[in-house]
């Protein structure tokens, strides 16, 4: 059933969001589960942040650049916001729209573990921006992939050869063990929208543990009679109503799926 967005429209399509640190396999994952998700006749949007529209890759190549850096976390956070916009006008919404799965590699929660805790903007703000930007459009299910910053770092490396560090990736690992935390915070808070896979094993086990989670959470057929109950923590957004969400696979925050 289409349900009316407060920011743009219908919206009968899914809405997933990969986060997680540096080299912690997004891309790889987001890959594999469009794979999968084609697999079964449904239409897949792969896309990322910053980017996925036209004018929101121009903003990624200022902000990856670092020039934006010297203005401070702040001005980081608005221009990280202006290419949502764009983003979620030119390419989300409308997938969304026809009925897409949309997965994308980074979204929001980036800005709050980055721009947010790291870069210590009040808490209130990030969140006031992200309202405004993000609307009704929210993430049905986010995949946290977890693993120490150290091992994500060297997957980056080796990937990179001898390629120049972009302005997040010359951080040092501190800042790396920070949004390991940060990320992890965000999951706890949210458990009905959040999952955290553990993302140091292999590509096809992981692949492996975020389809159990995807099959449950999105694609398990409601029960004969009857229907899985809203939580509590259903946001009052009006968003897509035909997501299952079973109180009961909501994850313990403690709890990791193993890949
Ligand atoms: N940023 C922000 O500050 N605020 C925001 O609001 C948003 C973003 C949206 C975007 O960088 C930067 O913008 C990001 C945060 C900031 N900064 N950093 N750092 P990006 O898009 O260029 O990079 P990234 O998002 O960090 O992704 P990544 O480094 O490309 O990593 P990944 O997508 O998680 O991993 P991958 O590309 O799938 O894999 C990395 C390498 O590891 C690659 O060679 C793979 O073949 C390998 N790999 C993948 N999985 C495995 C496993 N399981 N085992 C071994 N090796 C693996």
């Amino acid at each position: 059933m289409a349900v009316a967005g407060k920011n743009g429209g219908a919206r009968r399509g899914c809405f997933i969001t990969l986060e997680g640190g540096e080299g912690a396999g997004k891309s790889t994952q987001a890959r594999m589960l469009a794979e999968r998700l084609s697999l079964r006749g449904l239409e897949c949007v792969t896309t990322r942040e910053p980017g996925g529209s036209p004018h929101a890759e121009e903003l990624r190549a200022v902000l990856l650049s670092g020039a934006v850096a010297s203005l401070g976390p702040m001005a980081e956070a608005l221009l990280f916001a202006a290419a949502r916009v764009d983003h979620l006008d030119h390419t989300i919404r409308p997938a969304l729209a026809r009925g897409a799965y949309v997965i994308c590699d980074r979204f929001a929660d980036s800005t709050r573990a980055y721009q947010g805790a790291l870069g210590n903007i009040d808490p209130r703000l990030i969140l006031a921006l992200e309202a405004v930007t993000v609307g009704a459009t929210r993430p049905d299910l986010t995949l946290m992939l977890d693993l120490p910053a150290e091992v994500g770092l060297a997957r980056a490396r080796a990937r990179r050869g001898g390629g120049a560090t972009d302005r997040f990736e010359s951080e040092g690992v501190e800042f790396h063990r920070g949004l390991r935390s940060s990320f992890l915070d965000i999951a706890a808070g949210e458990p009905s929208r959040c999952f955290v896979i553990d993302a140091s094993g292999t590509p096809a086990g992981i692949a492996e543990s975020i389809w159990v989670v995807v099959e449950r959470r999105l694609l398990a057929p409601r029960p004969p009679g009857g229907s899985f109950k809203s939580t509590a923590a259903k946001p009052a957004d009006g968003r897509r109503d035909d997501v299952r969400q079973d109180p009961q696979n909501q994850q313990d925050p403690q709890e990791r799926v193993k890949a």
